[in-house]
């Protein structure tokens, strides 16, 4: 299996994650797709996502999975140790049900508010910036961030006692606020207690010793795939 991805981007870094709980990553290709440079908007891989956005997952018969979410949950069906979407009807509905919440008051927010009010990928790539509409998101970004507290304060994990496919999408959201500088409010103590345990999860060091080891490919070309 192949998945097309950037090394440090904050949605990579959601399926890198499930697939280290999952310790798949070996069964993987990595084909670095630079979105520094505007690679992920270009005709060759808009052919492969037409929504031009990283990961995809490419199946060993062509098939093509895009959106971090749908690409866990194929893993999970692939290999269900550990499960990170659910097991039961319940459990499996509430979980994507937080992870839909964490990218809609979270992690797309975040991920707006870097590509309208700020600099973003650079005049090159960002072709249309909103700077009012980004910094709307960042509010709202942060009041996510005060809705996950309150949850964190009455259970363990995003999703209830275990930790799921919503854990990782609220760690995505962190990973991108840590990227652009945007704190988490000290008063949110449930949720910086919740990430200091999520970053000592081993899945997590994994995806960290990645992306220090991908600081390398960062000025690669255009890859052979793409071309
Ligand atoms: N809904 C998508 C969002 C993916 C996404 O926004 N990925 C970022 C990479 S960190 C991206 O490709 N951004 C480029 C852009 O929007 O120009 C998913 O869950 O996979």
């Amino acid at each position: 299996m192949k998945i097309y991805d950037w090394f440090d981007g904050p949605y990579p870094a959601r399926v890198r994650i499930a697939l280290a709980e999952k310790g798949l990553l070996s069964r993987i290709e990595f084909v670095p797709v630079n979105l520094w440079t505007g690679e992920h908007k270009k005709p060759a891989f808009l052919a492969i996502n037409y929504s031009g956005t990283l990961p995809v997952l490419e199946l060993d018969d062509g098939t093509l999975i895009a959106e971090c979410t749908a690409i866990t949950q194929y893993l999970d069906v692939l290999d269900g140790n550990p499960l990170l979407t659910g097991r039961t009807p319940a459990e499996k509905g509430i979980i994507h049900m937080m992870t839909k919440r964490a990218e809609i008051e979270f992690l797309d927010a975040v991920s707006t508010y870097f590509h309208h009010a700020t600099p973003g990928l650079g005049p090159d790539v960002e072709l249309y910036q909103n700077r009012e509409w980004g910094e709307r998101m960042r509010d709202k970004a942060v009041r996510g961030m005060h809705y996950f507290n309150g949850v964190l304060a009455n259970r363990p994990f995003v999703a209830g006692n275990e930790f799921s496919m919503a854990d990782i999408a609220v760690l995505g959201g962190m990973i991108f606020a840590s990227l652009v500088k945007l704190p988490v409010p000290d008063e949110c103590e449930a949720l910086r207690a919740w990430h200091a345990r999520m970053l000592e999860r081993s899945s997590v060091q994994e995806w960290r010793a990645m992306v220090e080891r991908g600081q390398g490919v960062k000025t690669l070309p255009i890859t052979a795939d793409l071309k």
